[in-house]
């Protein structure tokens, strides 16, 4: 058994409806937690629509490759076809951590699977979602979640809007 969370993320389309579908699929995987949507500005060097994103926080009977496997399910059932690196997509489903139930964290630099995300940490559009999800989130390597959106641009975090109400 372990426990991870995944961040979905999805620019096109119906934007609410695909990662609603995703946590609909998810929930009959051992779904434990899952954040509201929130509407954020595209992050990277692609001129693309806004996203709308979101934390799920499962615990299952899979290792980190299952986890990853399953987010590949779930984004193929959203039809994503691979394209552009960072380009606009239906639904984007990244593994940011994965945890054992002894409470180790999954350390990974395959570069299929690099864990904890080599990226999450600078990401407000993980981070906000995370932390309004769990107060206590920790980052596996680089720290409370609190405290690495606080080191975060201001801009950055206040443009990370809560798009609907609490589910
Ligand atoms: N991979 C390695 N580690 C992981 C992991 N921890 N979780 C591999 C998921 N996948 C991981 O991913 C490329 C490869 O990364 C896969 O083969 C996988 O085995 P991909 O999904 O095919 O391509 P991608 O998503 O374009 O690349 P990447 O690097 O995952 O991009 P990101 O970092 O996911 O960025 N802006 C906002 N506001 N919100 C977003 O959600 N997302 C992106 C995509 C860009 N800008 C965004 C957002
Ligand atoms: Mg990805």
């Amino acid at each position: 058994m372990s426990r991870a969370v995944l961040s979905l993320g999805g620019n096109l389309g119906d934007r609410a409806g695909t990662l609603r579908r995703a946590m609909e699929s998810l929930a009959g995987q051992g779904l434990v937690a899952r954040s509201v949507l929130y509407e954020t500005p595209p992050w990277g060097p692609v001129e693309q629509p806004p996203y709308l994103n979101a934390i799920a926080v499962v615990r299952g009977d899979r290792d980190a490759a299952g986890w990853l496997a399953l987010a590949h399910e779930l984004e193929q059932a959203a039809g994503r076809t691979r394209e552009v690196r960072w380009g606009a997509r239906t639904l984007d489903v990244d593994v940011v951590t994965v945890t054992a139930d002894d409470g180790t964290a999954v350390r990974s630099d395959d570069p299929q699977l690099t864990l904890p995300h080599p990226r999450a940490h600078e990401r407000a559009f993980v981070l906000v979602p995370w932390l309004a999800l769990d107060p206590g989130a920790e980052l596996p390597g680089r720290g409370a979640v609190a405290d690495l959106l606080a080191a975060l641009p201001p801009d950055d975090v206040a443009a990370v809007v809560r798009w609907e109400q609490l589910a």
